[in-house]
């Protein structure tokens, strides 16, 4: 959204395409569990591992993965914490075109994410398909800040925050789901935000909005 529509509108239409408990924040504040991790571009690499259609592991080197179709998306960020950010503008390499690379098995319904140091956290493969799921490598153009996940994140802007993994190191192919980190936690397995899917209390049938 541009700044003109937002005060054309009067916030309605600001307000119209939040979702449900959240404020708008333009500031992009880093927020993440744990400290921000080294590249070192010689050790690095990403795979995709699990259960593959080939059942062998993908890799790909720094200087291989910059060789990956790109692509750019706009969206805006909704963390739990109740604040969206609108509008980033991600690059980097679509999870649909990565999935194309490396075909999963036809049993597979899930994949999980990881990032460095363990954190993880899973979704539904038609989840990590949506058009506007990255790897991303860039925002605004420029090369991720450490902070927000240089050299590489996931972003799934549909979903909560918390499942757009930074560091990413792997993605895992699932025959059924597991919960990853924050799933673990006391955090809703989908995380739709339209849906306020904030808590995993709410996964009990009929549970309705979060309590808190
Ligand atoms: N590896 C890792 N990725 C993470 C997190 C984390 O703690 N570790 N926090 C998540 C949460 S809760 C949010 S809201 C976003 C924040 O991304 P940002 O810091 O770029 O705004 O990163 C997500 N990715
Ligand atoms: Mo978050």
């Amino acid at each position: 959204m541009s700044e003109g529509e937002e005060a054309a509108g009067t916030g309605g239409r600001q307000r119209l395409r939040l979702p449900p408990g959240q404020a708008v924040r333009y500031e992009h504040r880093p927020l993440h569990y744990g400290r921000v991790p080294t590249f070192r571009p010689e050790r690095w690499d990403f795979r995709v591992f699990g259960a593959t259609e080939s059942l062998g592991t993908y890799r790909w080197t720094w200087e291989e993965f910059g060789g990956l179709p790109r692509a750019d998306v706009v969206r805006d960020f909704h963390c739990v914490m109740r604040f969206s950010v609108p509008d980033v503008p991600w690059g980097g390499v679509r999870a649909a075109d990565l999935v194309g690379l490396a075909p999963p098995s036809p049993d597979v319904t899930h994949v999980m994410a990881w990032g460095e140091y363990g954190y993880s956290a899973n979704m539904r493969l038609d989840d990590f398909l949506d058009d506007g799921v990255l790897l991303a490598t860039h925002r605004d153009g420029l090369p991720l800040a450490p902070e927000h996940g240089f050299p590489l994140r996931l972003v799934v802007p549909h979903l909560y925050g918390w499942k757009s993994v930074k560091w990413l190191r792997s993605v895992e192919y699932m025959v059924g789901d597991r919960r990853g980190f924050w799933e673990e936690r006391g955090y809703h397995n989908r995380a739709d935000p339209w849906g306020e899917e904030r808590f995993s209390h709410q996964e009990e049938p009929g549970a309705g909005p979060p309590l808190q």
